[in-house]
């Protein structure tokens, strides 16, 4: 019924993805900041949240999700942002890549490289959509750095090649880190380095950084979404600066949808 508020459509439920998100904390306080007293935020994983806009935008019925940017979804679909007055989801956000307190001293070559990694939400955007397009996560990965040997010369600037040392990289499964994290263990593997990838969840990705279990993570997004676990294990990590400038966090919905804002969840 188009006479129902998008509350009573949606059942009073955003979309969102794995509990342990920046994303899905900011919601919460979303929730909280403009008194959406009646509203719930689902949680699920990205496959999930991304399968549900699929199916509500072939049906188009309202839904609304945690989105971000990069991300291929808005390549796919006509979305937007919801306004957030409040400035919830923080402004100027970018990726950082951080590593284990030690590691620096225990791989000066390999910290050099992982400190000189930068690029653009564009190049970050081209590998999700070759996976998202089917290409497998390394071959998308490989695909970019062939194409890309000018960065890649920037990255790799005063580096060493080695034999078959080891870096461990951990991350999350979600599209942009999946991209990134390929496509610095596909960097380093040219180098000569062994690569080991580990998919955690994200509170894990931190402790296991923090512990050493991991070296390194390209994959925080500061300085809000991830700020609760920088401050927790700040004692044992160190932040190498952003690798990526220009990313946004809110909540995103279909353009068909009338609404604009966060305020307009609350009628
Ligand atoms: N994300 C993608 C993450 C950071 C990268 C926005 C889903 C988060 O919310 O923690």
């Amino acid at each position: 019924d188009k006479n129902k508020s998008v509350g009573d459509q949606t059942n009073h439920t955003i979309t969102g993805i794995d509990p342990g998100s920046g994303i899905m904390k900011a919601t919460d306080k979303v929730i909280k900041d403009y008194n959406l007293n009646d509203w719930k935020v689902q949680s699920g994983s990205e496959a999930t949240m991304t399968a549900s806009l699929d199916k509500a935008i072939k049906n188009k019925k309202p839904i609304i999700i945690t989105g971000w940017t990069p991300h291929w979804m808005f390549s796919k679909y006509d979305l937007k942002y919801l306004k957030d007055p409040k400035g919830v989801y923080g402004k100027n956000e970018e990726i950082h890549t951080v590593i284990n307190k030690n590691f620096a001293k225990k791989d000066p070559n390999a910290t050099k490289f992982l400190d000189q990694f930068t690029w653009s939400p564009e190049d970050m955007g081209k590998v999700m959509l070759d996976i998202q397009n089917g290409k497998s996560e390394q071959n998308a990965a490989k695909a970019w750095i062939k194409a890309n040997q000018d960065k890649v010369k920037q990255w790799t600037n005063g580096v060493n090649k080695v034999n078959g040392k080891t870096v461990k990289l951990a991350y999350v499964s979600w599209a942009s880190e999946i991209a990134s994290t390929n496509v610095v263990a596909e960097a380093l593997r040219d180098l000569g380095y062994k690569v080991n990838l580990e998919q955690l969840g994200a509170g894990q990705m931190f402790a296991g950084l923090a512990k050493g279990s991991d070296d390194a993570i390209v994959a925080a997004w500061l300085p809000s979404t991830h700020a609760d676990y920088m401050n927790e294990f700040k004692n044992k990590l160190t932040d190498l600066g952003p690798n990526l400038k220009g990313t946004k966090l809110g909540l995103v919905v279909p353009k068909y949808m009338k609404i604009n804002s966060i305020e307009d969840l609350k009628t």
